[in-house]
């Protein structure tokens, strides 16, 4: 196979195997980034150091031999840039000064954005060249309503409710919000495409939280803007969405947004994915990511259940979401083996 074939499937060649990486395939279940990750003050230090990011994104590649690598880094970087005061506290997560009403919205600065992330692109730039041809480079950035939660309820999210109730009663002021986030978005998927990036990911991890009226509105909506800005500076770099949880909406969520690749949970049945996804696009998943972390028999037989379902049409593997922290890293090692393998692995 020559090239990069995650940037072929999502561009609509066929392959002779399915392409595959991890969600959070970097991270604390690897000794070696705990390793690197002692090094750094904290975790956002660990972001914004070149040689230590480059190091960590570049683990997963060479113990695993993925096909692609994802930048390290975070989808709160991005409100960390906008002036918002963003901590990660040691084992309990992310910490943000809670936006709740226009004024703080005005507080932002989008012209901080470049200027503080520009170690991330740094990062981008130095990991494109130590990446062999055929890897492809992953750039990303948190979809405008998963970073507006954070940045709304301050902390990892339970139901959305300061988010939501600010929504439902004030949808303009909400909506200055999700527009400087598309801005931002934009800005910093573009920056990454101009270090390097062969295909970008849209992170919409609660996606899942919204009812249908929402979710046209705060996912579908702001996503299209961002695909359809991205793609007129880019439009060889495909671009992956991943709204958490979006059930049978991910076919418009498809459909709407112009997105070149799709990633599923662990929930999507494969036969629909199979039947309305992949006709449409690129579909990538959706390993369970507790059946990863506890090995044996069930894993095998559900990386089988997922080539078999799947990767006949255009397909990257991954999971449904990312690699746990307790997760043993034989276990990966063993799903890339299995996919590696594909049809051959079929039990
Ligand atoms: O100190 C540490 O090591 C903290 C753990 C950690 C790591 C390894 C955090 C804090 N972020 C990351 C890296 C990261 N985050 C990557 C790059 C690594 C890779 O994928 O290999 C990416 C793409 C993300 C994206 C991210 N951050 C998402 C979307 C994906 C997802 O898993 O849902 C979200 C929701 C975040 C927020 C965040 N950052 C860190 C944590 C613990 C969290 C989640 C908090 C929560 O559950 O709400």
């Amino acid at each position: 196979m020559s090239g990069k074939s995650i940037v072929s499937v999502l561009t609509g060649k066929l392959v002779s195997r399915p392409p595959f990486w991890f969600m959070r395939q970097a991270g604390r279940y690897l000794p070696e980034y705990r390793r690197v990750r002692a090094k750094a003050k904290g975790f956002l230090d660990l972001c914004f150091r070149p040689e230590l990011a480059v190091e960590v994104s570049l683990q997963p590649v060479r113990r695993f031999a993925t096909d692609a690598a994802i930048l390290f880094s975070d989808i709160l970087v991005v409100p960390y840039a906008l002036g918002q005061r963003v901590r990660f506290l040691e084992n309990s997560g992310p910490a943000l000064e809670p936006i709740r009403r226009l004024r703080d919205v005005a507080a932002l600065d989008l012209s901080l954005l470049a200027g503080r992330l520009a170690p991330v692109y740094e990062t981008v730039r130095q990991l494109k060249r130590a990446l062999p041809a055929n890897v492809a480079l992953i750039g990303f950035a948190g979809a405008p309503w998963t970073v507006a939660l954070y940045m709304v309820e301050g902390k990892s999210p339970a139901n959305g409710a300061a988010a939501r109730g600010w929504a439902w009663k004030k949808p303009a002021d909400f909506g200055r919000l999700v527009e400087l986030l598309v801005e931002a978005t934009v800005g910093h998927l573009v920056r990454q495409a101009e270090c390097g990036a062969d295909a970008v990911q849209l992170f919409d991890t609660w996606a899942g939280l919204l009812s249908e009226t929402e979710f046209r509105t705060w996912v579908i909506r702001p996503t299209a803007e961002v695909v359809r800005r991205f793609k007129s500076r880019f439009p060889g770099v495909p671009v992956i969405g991943f709204p958490k949880g979006a059930g049978p909406l991910y076919l418009d969520y498809v459909t709407g947004t112009g997105v070149d690749g799709v990633g599923i949970d662990s929930l999507v049945p494969l036969d629909w994915a199979a039947n309305v996804l992949q006709p449409k696009c690129a579909v990538q998943g959706n390993l369970d990511n507790q059946v990863l972390r506890a090995g044996g028999p069930a894993l095998d037989a559900e990386v089988r259940r997922i080539l078999d379902g799947l990767a006949r049409g255009r397909f990257v593997f991954n999971l449904g979401h990312g690699i746990l922290p307790d997760t043993p890293p034989k276990h990966v090692a063993h799903v890339a083996e299995l996919v590696r393998a594909w049809p051959d692995s079929r039990g």
